[in-house]
């Protein structure tokens, strides 16, 4: 896969790193067969998706910490649209309900998954704090291109050229399925907020309660300082030429708001009217407050 490390997979008119997705590999997440326990983590890049790929695995660990603490989130809970995914689904554990991920947009999934009760966890971030992370992610993952500058960046997230395509279209993609599939919204926002209250909502859409001490063990093993010195979660299993994170941390800040030290006032301006145009029609409720 080395020789892919700057293919560029354009799908569905979207751009995707051709170091981990392939036409076959879409091809095998698109006609996937659901099946009614299995459970599917959306997202678009940088939103939260590692922070609840752990939740997800201690909701359903039954106390046995093992795989949480040994294996790497990506084969806990892997990415469907990823070429390691049919080798990763067949390593799963088949007493447990199956968790997967994907950043891929509702078009490419909704017609298999609307075949099934498959429970979908969405979750959302801020925008502004995902194109910050975004942006350090560019630097730091080799299959993705540096970016020029940050105002060029901000550019392309907001004509949603940019790799994975446009945040805007993925977030109202999904959640214009509310209706149609058996889906949970939940922020990144709420998840900072109220940790201990979101993953009791979550254990509850997904009918797997918890008692207090396994929320306890949850909360421990979920917290951005415990993640950041798990080798499994932190990304320092991946070689330096795939993700070089001398240039910057995987789990980089966990913040709400760090968007505030990246913005000019005239950036936020030109993010706000984009953000009022695309989203007003949209009659969707988030925590963040923009424009
Ligand atoms: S990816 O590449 O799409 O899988 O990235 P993703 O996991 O969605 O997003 C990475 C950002 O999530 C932050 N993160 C956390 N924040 C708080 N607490 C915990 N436990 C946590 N785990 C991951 C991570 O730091 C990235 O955000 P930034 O703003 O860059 O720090």
């Amino acid at each position: 896969m080395a020789e892919r490390m700057h293919t560029v997979e354009v799908f569905e008119g979207v751009r995707l790193p051709g170091f981990i997705c392939t036409p076959e590999s879409l091809q095998t997440a698109c006609s996937f067969q659901f099946q009614d326990s299995d459970v599917l983590l959306v997202t678009f890049p940088k939103s939260g998706t590692t922070w609840v790929q752990q939740v997800l695995s201690l909701i359903f660990c039954e106390g046995h910490l093992w795989p949480v603490l040994h294996l790497p989130n990506w084969s806990r809970v892997p990415w469907m649209e990823q070429v390691s995914f049919s080798h990763l689904l067949s390593q799963l554990d088949p007493t447990r309900p199956r968790l997967l991920t994907t950043h891929l947009r509702a078009t490419a999934l909704a017609p298999a998954l609307r075949k099934s009760k498959t429970r979908v966890v969405y979750v959302a971030r801020n925008p502004k704090d995902v194109l910050v992370s975004f942006y350090h992610f560019h630097r730091v993952a080799n299959f993705l291109p540096d970016p020029s500058s940050f105002e060029d960046f901000l550019d392309e997230f907001l004509k949603g050229t940019g790799f994975f395509g446009s945040w805007f279209d993925h977030v109202k993609g999904w959640l214009g399925l509310q209706q149609d599939l058996n889906m949970l919204l939940i922020t990144y926002e709420e998840l900072h907020q109220d940790l201990r209250g979101t993953i009791r909502k979550l254990s509850n859409f997904l009918q797997h309660p918890l008692g207090p001490a396994e929320e306890d063990l949850i909360l421990e093993h979920c917290s951005f300082s415990f993640m950041s010195q798990s080798s499994v979660v932190n990304y320092s299993l991946v070689s330096t030429h795939i993700m070089d994170q001398s240039r910057g941390k995987f789990l980089r800040k966990g913040v709400v708001g760090d968007w505030r030290e990246h913005f000019t006032p005239e950036q936020d301006e030109k993010f706000n009217a984009v953000y009022q145009a695309k989203m007003k029609d949209s009659g969707l409720q988030f925590p963040w407050t923009i424009g």
